[in-house]
């Protein structure tokens, strides 16, 4: 499953935001390091068409699909060199496919910490870009000495080189101007600001009025990442309540459904998921597959078998199927399309694989 670990400064909402996406009850307290060993949980992605699909065939059960969300203890200045969490901060974070940076905008005269969004985000920023910069250096010296005798080392020794320049700017490798084949070869270094960023700048409810506006520094300075606004102690709130009181709570205040369900899909999608269905009486299910990916691959979700032994898949896109009404009705006016192996499954697709092993 993929796995995304929020980054913050202590006391940015990182435990709040981990409880009202998971339903976790992680410690959040006012005081900083509240987390020290990580919370690792599973956030449902909620998916209208999949509840429209499930009441289409009447199915007994609804199964979402979902991320893994990695709570991470805060981070220091100086957390590069051993400061605060230090280490075992920078180990979290590299076991991530994605970081969620947590900044704060919220003010609290009992919670201790600068509330300027900027300020959060550089000094994440800086702590990490260090981080890499250690770690390219190291590899640079390893790799130029290799490079005498190995020829084919040559360039690694040029990308890492690229990398040891942009870091040393301070400019992490996600917002840098290095291309995307380089960025690639850089992958097997594990380098923290080469994953992919999402930004969520947690608010007070006083400043709900006012979101755009706060985060657009934000959004200015991260360019490439998507930043979302929210206020996160009330989603948190909104989290533990049944679903129509939530809806009721988050509507009443003009919230919609909520900052955190766009968050979530939009996290999903950076990784490059997307999701097909399955849906009869038994059950409607989300399935996740990466962008791309042809119907045997697709099928593999299920069970290595669907993928082994694949014959071919029957599909349609969610909507079309919804306004046909049924399966069986949709198959009689033949808008149930077979499709073989080279067939690139889309978001949204639902699915019926005939397999054979
Ligand atoms: N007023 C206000 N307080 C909040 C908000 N979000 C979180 N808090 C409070 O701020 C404190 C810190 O929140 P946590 O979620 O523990 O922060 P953290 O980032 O996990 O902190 P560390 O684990 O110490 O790094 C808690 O007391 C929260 O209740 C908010 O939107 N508004
Ligand atoms: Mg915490």
């Amino acid at each position: 499953m993929e796995r995304f670990g929020f980054v913050g400064l202590p006391n940015a909402g990182k435990s709040s935001l981990y409880n009202a996406l998971t339903g976790g009850s992680a410690l959040a307290a006012p005081y900083a390091f509240a987390t020290t060993d990580p919370n690792v949980g599973v956030a449902k992605i909620f998916d209208d068409r999949l509840d429209k699909l499930a009441e289409m065939s009447s199915s007994k059960s609804v199964i979402p699909t979902s991320v893994q969300f990695n709570d991470i203890g805060g981070l220091v200045e100086g957390a590069h060199s051993g400061e605060g969490l230090g280490n075992m901060f920078l180990a979290g974070i590299r076991e991530v496919d994605a970081i969620v940076f947590v900044l704060r905008a919220f003010l609290d005269s009992d919670v201790p910490g600068p509330t300027d969004p900027l300020e959060h985000l550089r000094v994440l920023e800086i702590e990490l870009s260090l981080a890499d910069l250690d770690a390219v250096e190291k590899q640079l010296d390893k790799k130029t000495r290799q490079a005498k005798g190995d020829k084919s080392l040559l360039e690694d020794v040029r990308f890492l080189t690229l990398a040891k320049e942009t870091l040393e700017e301070g400019t992490p490798l996600y917002r840098s101007d290095m291309k995307a084949d380089d960025r690639e070869a850089l992958k097997p270094y594990f380098l923290l600001t080469n994953k992919p960023v999402l930004a969520v700048v947690n608010i007070d409810e006083e400043q709900l009025d006012d979101v755009e506006q706060i985060i657009a520094p934000v959004r200015e300075e991260l360019r490439v990442a998507e930043v979302f606004g929210a206020c996160i102690q009330l989603e948190a709130e909104a989290a533990q309540l049944p679903a129509d009181e939530r809806t009721e709570m988050l509507e009443g205040l003009g919230l919609g459904e909520g900052a955190l369900p766009r968050f979530v899909r939009s996290a999903y999608h950076v990784l490059g998921l997307r999701t097909y269905f399955t849906t009869g009486e038994q059950e409607s299910r989300a399935w996740t597959f990466r962008a791309g990916a042809h119907a045997p691959e697709a099928a593999g979700v299920i069970h290595t078998d669907f993928e082994r032994g694949f014959i071919r898949a029957e599909t349609i896109q969610w909507d079309e199927l919804l306004e046909l009404g049924s399966w069986s009705a949709a198959k009689q006016v033949g808008k149930i399309r077979s499709e073989g192996k080279d067939y690139e499954v889309k978001d949204g697709d639902v699915l019926e694989f005939l397999f054979n092993v």
